[in-house]
């Protein structure tokens, strides 16, 4: 190898590893409506997952709708999808299929949300703030497809683009974690409390990824 081309691989090398942030007790700003500012999640999703649960942070005091988690794959822009609706109203995709989740809340507050689903039996929790939602089913037998692109603040509508400014997100996000399992009551009520303890394949202590546009990273000031 030549030296120049060792340089670069060292470089990347070296950027990779400075890449993986922990991010405790921090979180991302979206500070403003747009259609391009938004961040990245870089993990080594390689399989299709047959189980998953997905904790986050969230505080907006947007009253339209709008994107929380948006994870999309080459064949389906919704594949797995957090969306906010009004108040109270909760939309979990896989596969591109609905669940709506009702719940009991208040404007504005910070949220602690806490999604699951299996595939052998297609059941979807919604854990807000501790609380479990009424059980939904959904694309029983179904895996939600490897490869995917992972984007906090906009809403995909093709893979790792398509974004809409009606859907994007303002306000701020943190705490984010993502396992290939379904937490017990006891390990979500943990993670809501504190920090989680089982290893995940999204980690906020741990995180690999990537700001494009205006998105500021702060102190967590509301838990
Ligand atoms: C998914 O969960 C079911 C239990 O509901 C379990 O039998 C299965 O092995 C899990 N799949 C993976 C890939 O971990
Ligand atoms: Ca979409």
């Amino acid at each position: 190898m030549d030296k120049l081309l060792l340089w670069v691989s060292l470089l990347i090398t070296l950027t990779g590893a400075f890449a993986q942030t922990d991010l405790s007790g921090q979180v991302f700003v979206f500070p403003r409506e747009s259609s391009r500012d938004h961040v990245s999640l870089i993990t080594h999703l390689d399989e299709p997952l047959e189980n998953f649960t997905l904790c986050l942070r969230a505080y907006s005091d947007l009253s339209r709708p709008y994107s929380l988690f948006s994870y999309s794959t080459k064949d389906k822009d919704n594949e797995l999808l957090i969306f906010k609706g009004r108040t109270g109203v909760y939309h979990l995709y896989i596969g591109q299929t609905e669940a709506r989740f009702n719940v009991l809340e208040d404007f504005p507050v910070p949220v602690h949300i806490c999604a699951s689903w299996e595939s052998a039996s297609g059941i979807a929790q919604l854990w807000v703030n501790g609380k479990p939602a009424v059980k939904k089913g959904l694309k029983k037998g179904y895996s939600v497809g490897a490869s995917p692109k992972i984007i906090l603040g906009q809403e995909q509508d093709s893979y790792g683009g398509g974004f809409s400014k009606k859907q994007s997100f303002v306000g701020e996000i943190g705490d984010l974690y993502m396992w290939d399992s379904i937490l017990s009551r006891e390990e979500i009520h943990s993670t809501y409390n504190g920090v989680p303890t089982t290893p995940s394949i999204l980690n906020w202590e741990n995180l690999n990824y990537e700001i494009n546009g205006y998105v500021i990273i702060k102190p967590m000031d509301w838990k």
